[in-house]
Protein backbone atom coordinates (compact mmCIF):
# COMPACT_ATOMS: atom_id res chain seq x y z
CA UNK A 1 0.00 0.00 0.00
CA UNK A 2 1.33 3.51 -1.07
CA UNK A 3 1.31 6.42 1.97
CA UNK A 4 -1.79 7.94 1.15
CA UNK A 5 -4.35 6.25 2.67
CA UNK A 6 -3.91 5.09 6.23
CA UNK A 7 -5.41 2.20 7.81
CA UNK A 8 -6.56 2.15 11.89
CA UNK A 9 -8.20 -0.75 13.19
CA UNK A 10 -9.22 0.14 17.02
CA UNK A 11 -12.52 -1.31 18.88
CA UNK A 12 -13.34 -3.47 16.07
CA UNK A 13 -14.04 -0.54 13.97
CA UNK A 14 -11.77 0.15 10.50
CA UNK A 15 -10.82 3.63 9.91
CA UNK A 16 -9.62 4.79 6.54
CA UNK A 17 -7.99 8.28 6.24
CA UNK A 18 -7.43 10.02 3.14
CA UNK A 19 -3.96 10.87 3.70
CA UNK A 20 -3.08 14.00 1.02
CA UNK A 21 -4.20 17.02 3.11
CA UNK A 22 -1.90 19.80 1.12
CA UNK A 23 -4.30 18.86 -1.90
CA UNK A 24 -7.63 18.68 0.08
CA UNK A 25 -7.51 14.76 -0.49
CA UNK A 26 -7.91 14.87 -4.25
CA UNK A 27 -8.11 10.82 -5.39
CA UNK A 28 -5.04 10.63 -7.50
CA UNK A 29 -3.90 7.09 -9.33
CA UNK A 30 -2.08 6.35 -6.40
CA UNK A 31 -4.87 7.13 -3.16
CA UNK A 32 -7.82 5.64 -5.54
CA UNK A 33 -5.26 2.14 -5.88
CA UNK A 34 -4.55 2.10 -2.14
CA UNK A 35 -8.34 2.50 -2.12
CA UNK A 36 -8.94 -0.55 -3.77
CA UNK A 37 -6.30 -2.45 -1.80
CA UNK A 38 -7.31 -1.37 1.65
CA UNK A 39 -11.34 -2.41 1.01
CA UNK A 40 -10.07 -5.60 -0.02
CA UNK A 41 -8.21 -6.19 3.50
CA UNK A 42 -10.99 -5.40 4.89
CA UNK A 43 -13.41 -6.79 3.57
CA UNK A 44 -11.08 -10.39 4.92
CA UNK A 45 -10.14 -9.11 8.07
CA UNK A 46 -12.49 -11.05 10.99
CA UNK A 47 -11.93 -8.40 13.70
CA UNK A 48 -13.42 -5.52 11.35
CA UNK A 49 -17.31 -4.82 12.89
CA UNK A 50 -17.46 -1.38 10.95
CA UNK A 51 -15.53 1.07 9.04
CA UNK A 52 -15.31 4.73 9.36
CA UNK A 53 -13.98 7.23 5.91
CA UNK A 54 -12.23 10.20 6.79
CA UNK A 55 -9.94 13.18 5.30
CA UNK A 56 -7.03 13.74 7.24
CA UNK A 57 -6.99 17.60 7.40
CA UNK A 58 -9.56 20.41 6.89
CA UNK A 59 -11.52 18.66 3.72
CA UNK A 60 -12.64 14.77 3.30
CA UNK A 61 -11.79 14.88 -0.64
CA UNK A 62 -11.98 17.57 -3.35
CA UNK A 63 -12.60 14.98 -6.16
CA UNK A 64 -10.40 13.31 -8.63
CA UNK A 65 -6.84 15.03 -9.01
CA UNK A 66 -7.44 17.69 -11.83
CA UNK A 67 -3.74 18.06 -12.41
CA UNK A 68 -3.08 14.51 -13.26
CA UNK A 69 -6.56 14.08 -15.21
CA UNK A 70 -5.89 17.08 -17.74
CA UNK A 71 -2.54 15.29 -18.36
CA UNK A 72 -4.52 11.93 -19.37
CA UNK A 73 -5.36 10.80 -23.12
CA UNK A 74 -8.75 9.23 -24.09
CA UNK A 75 -6.96 5.96 -23.73
CA UNK A 76 -5.68 7.04 -20.37
CA UNK A 77 -8.62 7.83 -18.94
CA UNK A 78 -10.45 4.80 -20.33
CA UNK A 79 -7.77 2.24 -18.34
CA UNK A 80 -8.03 4.46 -15.49
CA UNK A 81 -11.90 4.69 -15.33
CA UNK A 82 -12.08 1.19 -15.02
CA UNK A 83 -9.59 1.00 -12.42
CA UNK A 84 -11.33 3.86 -10.10
CA UNK A 85 -14.78 2.58 -9.96
CA UNK A 86 -13.36 -0.89 -8.96
CA UNK A 87 -12.23 0.89 -6.39
CA UNK A 88 -15.28 2.81 -5.41
CA UNK A 89 -16.94 -0.46 -5.84
CA UNK A 90 -14.58 -2.31 -3.60
CA UNK A 91 -15.07 0.10 -1.17
CA UNK A 92 -19.23 0.01 -1.87
CA UNK A 93 -19.02 -3.91 -1.50
CA UNK A 94 -17.28 -4.42 1.79
CA UNK A 95 -19.93 -6.31 3.93
CA UNK A 96 -19.90 -4.15 7.00
CA UNK A 97 -21.68 -1.18 7.71
CA UNK A 98 -20.11 1.93 6.64
CA UNK A 99 -20.36 5.91 7.20
CA UNK A 100 -18.19 8.63 5.37
CA UNK A 101 -17.39 11.29 7.68
CA UNK A 102 -17.52 14.57 5.46
CA UNK A 103 -15.66 17.63 7.00
CA UNK A 104 -15.16 20.21 4.34
CA UNK A 105 -15.34 19.60 0.91
CA UNK A 106 -16.85 16.51 -0.61
CA UNK A 107 -17.08 17.21 -4.14
CA UNK A 108 -16.61 15.32 -7.60
CA UNK A 109 -15.14 11.93 -7.00
CA UNK A 110 -14.83 12.83 -2.97
CA UNK A 111 -18.88 13.14 -2.97
CA UNK A 112 -18.74 9.95 -5.18
CA UNK A 113 -17.04 8.20 -2.53
CA UNK A 114 -19.11 9.39 0.67
CA UNK A 115 -21.66 7.84 -2.15
CA UNK A 116 -19.99 4.31 -1.45
CA UNK A 117 -20.88 4.69 2.01
CA UNK A 118 -23.89 3.14 3.90
CA UNK A 119 -24.23 6.39 5.84
CA UNK A 120 -22.72 9.60 5.75
CA UNK A 121 -22.08 12.47 8.68
CA UNK A 122 -21.50 15.80 7.90
CA UNK A 123 -19.89 19.07 9.70
CA UNK A 124 -22.16 22.00 9.67
CA UNK A 125 -19.41 23.47 7.40
CA UNK A 126 -18.92 20.61 4.68
CA UNK A 127 -20.05 21.41 1.27
CA UNK A 128 -21.16 19.07 -1.05
CA UNK A 129 -21.52 18.57 -5.17
CA UNK A 130 -20.52 17.16 -8.36
CA UNK A 131 -18.29 20.10 -9.64
CA UNK A 132 -17.32 17.82 -13.02
CA UNK A 133 -19.74 19.92 -15.21
CA UNK A 134 -17.34 22.69 -14.88
CA UNK A 135 -14.80 21.06 -16.00
CA UNK A 136 -16.56 19.87 -19.31
CA UNK A 137 -16.80 16.52 -18.00
CA UNK A 138 -19.34 14.40 -16.10
CA UNK A 139 -19.46 12.41 -12.68
CA UNK A 140 -17.26 9.45 -13.74
CA UNK A 141 -16.73 7.08 -10.63
CA UNK A 142 -20.84 6.39 -9.98
CA UNK A 143 -22.29 9.82 -9.77
CA UNK A 144 -24.56 9.34 -11.88
CA UNK A 145 -25.90 6.57 -10.73
CA UNK A 146 -25.33 6.01 -7.34
CA UNK A 147 -26.66 9.80 -6.74
CA UNK A 148 -29.54 9.08 -8.65
CA UNK A 149 -30.38 6.26 -6.58
CA UNK A 150 -30.00 8.16 -3.44
CA UNK A 151 -31.87 11.31 -3.62
CA UNK A 152 -33.77 10.81 -7.18
CA UNK A 153 -32.98 11.63 -10.30
CA UNK A 154 -34.33 15.08 -10.41
CA UNK A 155 -32.27 16.53 -7.36
CA UNK A 156 -28.91 14.22 -9.49
CA UNK A 157 -29.49 16.10 -12.26
CA UNK A 158 -30.15 19.81 -10.63
CA UNK A 159 -26.54 18.94 -8.94
CA UNK A 160 -24.86 17.28 -11.84
CA UNK A 161 -26.34 20.10 -14.50
CA UNK A 162 -24.95 23.07 -12.26
CA UNK A 163 -22.03 21.83 -10.50
CA UNK A 164 -23.32 23.54 -7.38
CA UNK A 165 -22.40 23.01 -4.15
CA UNK A 166 -24.82 22.43 -1.46
CA UNK A 167 -24.64 23.32 2.20
CA UNK A 168 -24.59 20.57 5.08
CA UNK A 169 -28.21 21.47 5.94
CA UNK A 170 -29.06 20.92 2.32
CA UNK A 171 -27.86 17.64 2.01
CA UNK A 172 -29.86 16.66 4.82
CA UNK A 173 -32.56 17.97 3.45
CA UNK A 174 -32.61 16.42 0.12
CA UNK A 175 -31.25 13.19 1.52
CA UNK A 176 -27.58 13.56 0.99
CA UNK A 177 -26.89 13.10 3.96
CA UNK A 178 -27.78 11.30 7.10
CA UNK A 179 -26.80 13.58 10.26
CA UNK A 180 -25.37 16.74 10.55
CA UNK A 181 -23.31 17.36 13.41
CA UNK A 182 -20.44 20.21 14.84
CA UNK A 183 -17.31 20.22 12.83
CA UNK A 184 -15.35 18.95 15.30
CA UNK A 185 -17.25 16.43 15.95
CA UNK A 186 -17.37 14.40 12.87
CA UNK A 187 -15.24 11.64 13.39
CA UNK A 188 -16.43 10.78 16.60
CA UNK A 189 -20.28 10.90 15.70
CA UNK A 190 -19.35 8.91 12.78
CA UNK A 191 -18.02 6.07 14.86
CA UNK A 192 -20.88 6.59 17.28
CA UNK A 193 -23.21 5.92 14.43
CA UNK A 194 -21.15 2.70 13.76
CA UNK A 195 -20.06 1.28 16.75
CA UNK A 196 -23.58 -0.01 17.76
CA UNK A 197 -22.89 -2.57 15.15
CA UNK A 198 -19.85 -4.23 16.90
CA UNK A 199 -20.70 -7.27 18.77
CA UNK A 200 -23.89 -7.35 16.53
CA UNK A 201 -24.69 -10.90 14.33
CA UNK A 202 -22.29 -10.30 11.68
CA UNK A 203 -23.71 -12.43 9.37
CA UNK A 204 -27.28 -11.11 9.56
CA UNK A 205 -25.52 -7.26 9.08
CA UNK A 206 -23.68 -8.64 5.65
CA UNK A 207 -26.82 -10.29 4.87
CA UNK A 208 -29.28 -7.09 5.23
CA UNK A 209 -26.53 -4.99 3.01
CA UNK A 210 -26.16 -7.02 0.70
CA UNK A 211 -30.60 -7.23 0.37
CA UNK A 212 -31.04 -3.59 -0.23
CA UNK A 213 -27.58 -3.04 -2.41
CA UNK A 214 -28.31 -5.51 -4.62
CA UNK A 215 -31.97 -5.52 -4.90
CA UNK A 216 -31.84 -2.19 -5.61
CA UNK A 217 -30.12 -3.05 -9.01
CA UNK A 218 -32.69 -5.31 -10.53
CA UNK A 219 -36.72 -5.41 -10.82
CA UNK A 220 -39.13 -6.31 -7.56
CA UNK A 221 -40.08 -10.05 -7.77
CA UNK A 222 -35.74 -10.67 -8.54
CA UNK A 223 -35.22 -8.52 -5.49
CA UNK A 224 -37.50 -10.37 -2.82
CA UNK A 225 -35.80 -13.26 -4.67
CA UNK A 226 -32.38 -12.20 -3.64
CA UNK A 227 -34.15 -11.28 0.42
CA UNK A 228 -35.16 -14.95 0.50
CA UNK A 229 -32.44 -16.32 -0.39
CA UNK A 230 -30.17 -14.73 1.97
CA UNK A 231 -32.89 -14.25 4.83
CA UNK A 232 -33.11 -18.25 4.84
CA UNK A 233 -29.43 -18.25 4.69
CA UNK A 234 -29.42 -16.83 7.88
CA UNK A 235 -31.31 -20.19 9.96
CA UNK A 236 -27.45 -21.96 9.26
CA UNK A 237 -26.32 -18.90 11.70
CA UNK A 238 -25.29 -19.33 15.36
CA UNK A 239 -26.49 -16.17 16.02
CA UNK A 240 -29.67 -16.82 14.45
CA UNK A 241 -29.57 -19.87 17.27
CA UNK A 242 -28.70 -17.35 19.75
CA UNK A 243 -30.80 -14.62 18.93
CA UNK A 244 -34.16 -16.70 19.25
CA UNK A 245 -32.92 -18.32 21.85
CA UNK A 246 -32.18 -15.44 24.03
CA UNK A 247 -36.07 -14.11 22.74
CA UNK A 248 -37.54 -16.91 24.70
CA UNK A 249 -35.30 -17.07 27.76
CA UNK A 250 -34.78 -13.33 28.80
CA UNK A 251 -37.10 -11.07 26.28
CA UNK A 252 -36.11 -9.10 23.34
CA UNK A 253 -33.20 -7.44 22.44
CA UNK A 254 -30.94 -9.36 25.01
CA UNK A 255 -28.84 -11.44 22.77
CA UNK A 256 -25.19 -11.42 23.11
CA UNK A 257 -23.96 -13.03 19.43
CA UNK A 258 -20.86 -14.62 18.68
CA UNK A 259 -20.36 -13.10 14.91
CA UNK A 260 -20.72 -16.83 13.59
N1 LIG B 1 -7.37 18.19 -7.82
C1 LIG B 1 -6.12 18.62 -7.63
N2 LIG B 1 -5.76 19.55 -6.70
C2 LIG B 1 -6.74 20.05 -5.95
C3 LIG B 1 -8.09 19.65 -6.08
C4 LIG B 1 -8.38 18.66 -7.07
N3 LIG B 1 -9.62 18.17 -7.23
N4 LIG B 1 -8.84 20.34 -5.20
C5 LIG B 1 -8.00 21.13 -4.53
N5 LIG B 1 -6.73 20.96 -4.97
C6 LIG B 1 -5.53 21.64 -4.49
C7 LIG B 1 -5.43 23.06 -5.00
O1 LIG B 1 -4.90 23.10 -6.30
C8 LIG B 1 -4.53 23.68 -3.97
O2 LIG B 1 -3.20 23.28 -4.25
P1 LIG B 1 -1.99 24.36 -4.08
O3 LIG B 1 -2.02 24.73 -2.61
O4 LIG B 1 -0.78 23.58 -4.48
O5 LIG B 1 -2.34 25.50 -4.96
C9 LIG B 1 -4.93 22.99 -2.67
O6 LIG B 1 -5.60 21.77 -3.08
C10 LIG B 1 -5.90 23.79 -1.84
O7 LIG B 1 -7.00 24.16 -2.68
P2 LIG B 1 -7.52 25.66 -2.82
O8 LIG B 1 -6.41 26.63 -2.60
O9 LIG B 1 -8.27 25.77 -4.12
O10 LIG B 1 -8.52 25.74 -1.58
P3 LIG B 1 -9.87 26.58 -1.46
O11 LIG B 1 -10.32 26.41 -0.05
O12 LIG B 1 -9.68 27.96 -1.97
O13 LIG B 1 -10.89 25.86 -2.48
C11 LIG B 1 -12.07 23.98 -3.42
C12 LIG B 1 -11.26 24.54 -2.21
C13 LIG B 1 -13.40 24.70 -3.56
C14 LIG B 1 -12.31 22.51 -3.10
C15 LIG B 1 -11.26 24.14 -4.73
O14 LIG B 1 -9.94 23.68 -4.49
C16 LIG B 1 -11.83 23.35 -5.87
O15 LIG B 1 -12.79 23.81 -6.49
N6 LIG B 1 -11.24 22.18 -6.20
C17 LIG B 1 -11.63 21.36 -7.32
C18 LIG B 1 -12.94 20.63 -7.04
C19 LIG B 1 -13.34 19.81 -8.25
O16 LIG B 1 -13.51 20.30 -9.33
N7 LIG B 1 -13.52 18.48 -8.01
C20 LIG B 1 -13.93 17.57 -9.06
C21 LIG B 1 -12.73 16.99 -9.73
S1 LIG B 1 -13.16 15.96 -11.12
C22 LIG B 1 -13.68 14.52 -10.42
O17 LIG B 1 -13.69 14.35 -9.21
C23 LIG B 1 -14.12 13.46 -11.36
C24 LIG B 1 -14.32 12.10 -10.66
C25 LIG B 1 -14.33 10.96 -11.65
C26 LIG B 1 -13.00 10.84 -12.32
C27 LIG B 1 -12.72 9.58 -13.00
C28 LIG B 1 -11.22 9.44 -13.27
C29 LIG B 1 -10.78 8.13 -13.70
Amino acid sequence: MGDCVRLDVDGGIATIVLDRPKALNALNTAMQDDLRAVSAEIAGRKDVAAVVVQGEGRSFAAGADVLELEAMSYTDIVDRSVALQAAFTALASIPRPTVAAITGYALGGGCELALCCDFRVAGEGARLGQPEILLGIIPGAGGTQRLARLIGPARAKDLIFSGRQVTASEALAIGLVDEVVPDDDVHDAARRRVARYVGGPAYALRAAKEAVDRGLQVDLMTGLEIERALFTGLFATADRDLGMRSFREDGPGRATFSGR
